[in-house]
C-alpha cells in the first residue's frame, strides 16, 4: 500500500490540494514513453503522406519530434487525437477518431497501484471508478505554438474548477483528480497553480462558457474572481502527482522552457456515482466489495472507446456540459 501521511491527508482537506512525489517508478514512464514514441513513428509518416507534414523527424528524440511535428501542422489535431487519453467530445464524431487507449497507459498509469492507493486513501472506500474525464497535456514551449492556440491540451489552462467541467448531475459526485507528471513540472515549464483553500465553499464559483465543444476546459473563471494572494505554483518532480479536489481553483502557467511539459490527468470517484460524462466508458478500478467487477484487460478497456465512437457515430446523443451556457452574458464574462 502506497501510504500517505496523516499530515499529508491534512494538509490535501484543508488546501484542496496535495504534491506527491514518486509515485511513478521509471519502468512505468519508460513503458508509457516507448507507446508514445511508437504513435509517433507510426503517425508521422502518415502525415508526410498526406501532405501535412514536410518530414518525419524520426532521428530526434520525443521531445523535439513532437514540437517540430505541432509546429508544422495546420490541424494540431490531426496528431493529438492519437496522443490524447479521450476522444473529442463531439457529436459529429469523425468516422476516423482516435486516441491512445494503449496498453502503457491503462496498466502504468489507470490501474497503476500506488495512484489506485492514493485515490483510496483521499476518496475513503476500496470501490473505485476510473472516470472518462480524463487528459495527456502534452505542451511545447510556448514559443514553438501560434499565439491563437489556446488549446489547454497544448497550451496554458484558464483558471477552472474541475467539477465545472462535468455535466450538471455529478455536482454530488465525490470526484479526485489525480495530476500525474511525466515530465518535471516547474513553474518555467508551466506547471499547475492553484487557489489554496478554494474548495471549502458551497457550490462552484462562476464559469464563463468558452467553445464547449471541443474541449472540456473552454470554461473558465474570470480573473477578477481569482484570489491572487493565495495562488501557488503545483511544482512536481517526474513521476510524482498532484491531487485536486473538485471545487479547487486551478489553471496551469505557459510553457516558457525550451522543452515539453507532459501530464496526464486522470479521475476517480466512488463507484456508482455519476461521471459528469456518461456517453464516455469508464470502469471500475478497484472494488474489495464486488472484485469480479474490476477490469483487468486493458484491450477490453480499449475496446470500449472504440464502441463508444462507433456508437456515437450511429447517432447515440454526446450530453455536453451546458451548466454554463447562461452565464455568456454575465458581465464578468462580456
Ligand atoms: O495540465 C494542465 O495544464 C491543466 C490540467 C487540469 O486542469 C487538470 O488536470 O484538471
Ligand atoms: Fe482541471
Amino acid at each position: 500500500m502506497f501510504k500517505l501521511s496523516n499530515d499529508q491527508i491534512k494538509h490535501f482537506n484543508e488546501k484542496g490540494y496535495l504534491i506527491v512525489e514518486d509515485v511513478l517508478n521509471e519502468a512505468d514512464i519508460a513503458q508509457i514513453r516507448a507507446e508514445y514514441e511508437a504513435i509517433l513513428d507510426r503517425e508521422a509518416p502518415r502525415l508526410v503522406a498526406e501532405g501535412q507534414l514536410s518530414q518525419t523527424y524520426a532521428e530526434l528524440p520525443f521531445e523535439e519530434r513532437y514540437t517540430k511535428i505541432l509546429f508544422e501542422l495546420e490541424d494540431m489535431y490531426s496528431i493529438y487525437q492519437h496522443l490524447d487519453i479521450s476522444l473529442p467530445l463531439l457529436q459529429d464524431m469523425p468516422q476516423d477518431a482516435s486516441l491512445n487507449a494503449g496498453p502503457a497507459v491503462f496498466n502504468h498509469l489507470l490501474t497503476n497501484q500506488n495512484i489506485l492507493d492514493i485515490a483510496e486513501t483521499i476518496i475513503g472506500t476500496q470501490e473505485l471508478y476510473s472516470n472518462p474525464v480524463q487528459h495527456t497535456r502534452i505542451k511545447p514551449p510556448a514559443a514553438a505554438l501560434p499565439a491563437s492556440n489556446v488549446d489547454s491540451n497544448v497550451a496554458q489552462a484558464a483558471w477552472h474548477q474541475d467539477e465545472a467541467v462535468l455535466t450538471g448531475d455529478a455536482t454530488e459526485t465525490n470526484i479526485l483528480t489525480v495530476w500525474v507528471a511525466i515530465t518535471d513540472a516547474t513553474v518555467e515549464n508551466g506547471c499547475m497553480m492553484a487557489v489554496e483553500g478554494s474548495h471549502i465553499v458551497e457550490d462552484a464559483t462562476l464559469h464563463c462558457p468558452g467553445n464547449h465543444v471541443t474541449s472540456s476546459a473552454e470554461i473558465y473563471i474570470p480573473e477578477d474572481l481569482i484570489d491572487q494572494e493565495k495562488v501557488v505554483p503545483l511544482e512536481v518532480g517526474k513521476g510524482g502527482v498532484v491531487l485536486l479536489h473538485r471545487l479547487t481553483e486551478h489553471a496551469s502557467y505557459a510553457n516558457n522552457s525550451d522543452s515539453i511539459r507532459w501530464s496526464f490527468d486522470l479521475r476517480y470517484h466512488p463507484v456508482g456515482q455519476k461521471t459528469g460524462r456518461e456517453v464516455f466508458p469508464g470502469f471500475v478500478a478497484r472494488s474489495a466489495a464486488h472484485p469480479e467487477t474490476v477490469l483487468d484487460d486493458a484491450a477490453a478497456w480499449q475496446k470500449s472507446w472504440y464502441d463508444t465512437r462507433d456508437r456515437i457515430i450511429a447517432g447515440e446523443h454526446v450530453q455536453f456540459n451546458e451548466r454554463w451556457l447562461p452565464y455568456s452574458r454575465h458581465q464578468l464574462c462580456a
